[in-house]
Parts: C-alpha cells; structure tokens; sequence
C-alpha cells in the first residue's frame, strides 16, 4: 500500500514539470517538494506501523483474553459438573433417608394399628359377653320358655320386633292356651304386641318368627281391622289374656321370646 502511494505521488511530481526531458532535476523547488512527499511517505509509513503493531498488540492480547475466557467457561463447566455431582449425591442420600423413616412410621402405624385392633376386639369379646349376660339375666324363665317382658317403655310393632332381634331373640309366638296363661300371670294390666300380624294379606295372620300361620289363637272378638289393624296384641289383665288387631303403629309393650 505504502509503495502505491508513493508511486502515486512521484508520478504528480511528474506532473508538477519536477522534471526536465533528460530526467534531471533542474531546480531546488523540485528537490525539496520530492523530500517533503519521502517525508511525509516515511512518516505515513512509520505511524502505519505503529497502528499495525498496537492492532497486533491488541490481537494479541484479544486471543489471550479469548483464551481466559475459555478457561474460565472450561473451569466453570467443571465446577458446576462437580457440583451437580454433589448435589444429586446428597439428593439422593435424602431420599433414602425418607424412605427409611416412612417404612419405620408406617411399620410402626401398623403396629400401632394391629395392637389397638386386638385391644379393640378384645373389648368387643368382653363387651358382648356382658351384653350376653345382661340379657340373660333380662330373660325370664315362665314354663318352658323364656320371655324379655318390656312393660316400662311403649313402641310400635315394628320398634318392638327390631328391640327383640337386637336382644338374640323374637317377639312372643304363643303355642298353646297354657303357654298364654302362665305368661298372663307374670304381666301388668298392659297391652303386649306379640309376632302375629296380617299386613302380608288382609285377614291371612302369620307368625312372624315362623312364617307360617301360627298354632294358636285366642281371640277376644273376631278381627275386625278397624281402621286398618293388622299387628295382633294380648290384653285381659288378669285372668282373661286374649288376642285383637290393632294398629300396628300404636305404642305398647311388648314381649320377646328366646
Ligand atoms: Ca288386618
Ligand atoms: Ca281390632
């Protein structure tokens, strides 16, 4: 480049008549225009070198900050490997951790769960052999069977049927005329429902322990079904115990059989 510029400013001193036909110089303007351009050509030159050194300095200085930065990446790339090394090592150290205290709660749970279930069922055992006992002792032996007389609180018939079945046992199925009269004597001037009923078939009474049409019947007057009766009572305090439809949603005593 410097060499073209210079070519480019002897051929203007050409230009400027520097020189004569031989090719000498012929005057001292010439000379010291020439001097003055090699002057300035030579000074162009030096502070072009001096730009190129300081744009080599630069470079130079460029590709070693290029070169940091890649260590630094290179460095960083392997802290951060290290760490998440680390980290999911520690990771996983908690999540066995955890694992192993929920498999001891929960061995633990279950072990607390299977004592208080025993616990449980043990009170269950005794609580039904004092149920057993209690209503034991509530059923009362007349002749050759024994009966729950509940005299001190009313129900329907259906109430009263599902108070004997909680008690083991089943409202009273009179048999038998004897069976009637000694049970007579152990009650109050009272109504008792007992376990026949015709709300299956109006008029067709059944025992409801049995099913069947029952084996006795004594009836104080016939069923009229007076307002839709069809649960069957005993009344007839003291001495005339006998049977009548009633309402079967009408509170009164009752009596279960076991
Ligand atoms: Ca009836
Ligand atoms: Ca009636």
């Amino acid at each position: 480049m410097q060499y073209i510029i210079l070519l480019f400013l002897v051929a203007t001193a050409r230009k400027a008549s520097c020189l004569q036909l031989d090719g000498k110089l012929e005057n001292e303007d010439c000379s010291s225009y020439i001097c003055e351009s090699v002057r300035m050509i030579l000074q162009y030159m030096v502070t072009m070198d001096e730009r190129i050194k300081k744009i080599e300095r630069y470079s130079s200085e460029f590709e070693n900050a290029k070169k940091e930065l890649a260590d630094v990446k290179e460095h960083q790339n392997v802290l951060i490997t290290g760490l998440r090394k680390d980290l999911n090592s520690e990771i996983d150290k908690i999540r066995k951790i955890n694992e192993t205290v929920i498999a001891d709660v929960k061995e633990h749970q279950n072990f607390m769960i299977t004592g208080l279930k025993k616990e449980l069922n043990s009170e269950i055992d005794k609580i039904r052999k004092i149920n057993e006992t209690v209503i034991g002792l509530a059923y009362k032996k007349i002749g050759s069977k024994s009966y729950f007389i509940v005299d001190t609180e009313k129900r329907s018939w259906n109430d009263s049927r599902e108070f004997c079945h909680n008690l083991g046992g089943h409202l009273v199925s009179l048999q038998s005329q004897s069976e009637l009269d000694a049970l007579g004597r152990e009650l109050k001037d009272q109504l008792y429902w007992t376990d026949v009923h015709d709300f299956s078939n109006e008029g067709e009474f059944l025992s409801d322990t049995t099913g069947q049409k029952p084996n006795f019947f004594n009836w104080r007057q016939n069923p009229d079904n007076w307002n839709n009766e069809d649960c069957v009572e005993i009344g007839g305090y003291p001495n005339f115990w006998a049977m009548n439809d009633n309402e079967c949603s009408t509170l009164l005593n009752f009596i279960c059989e076991k």
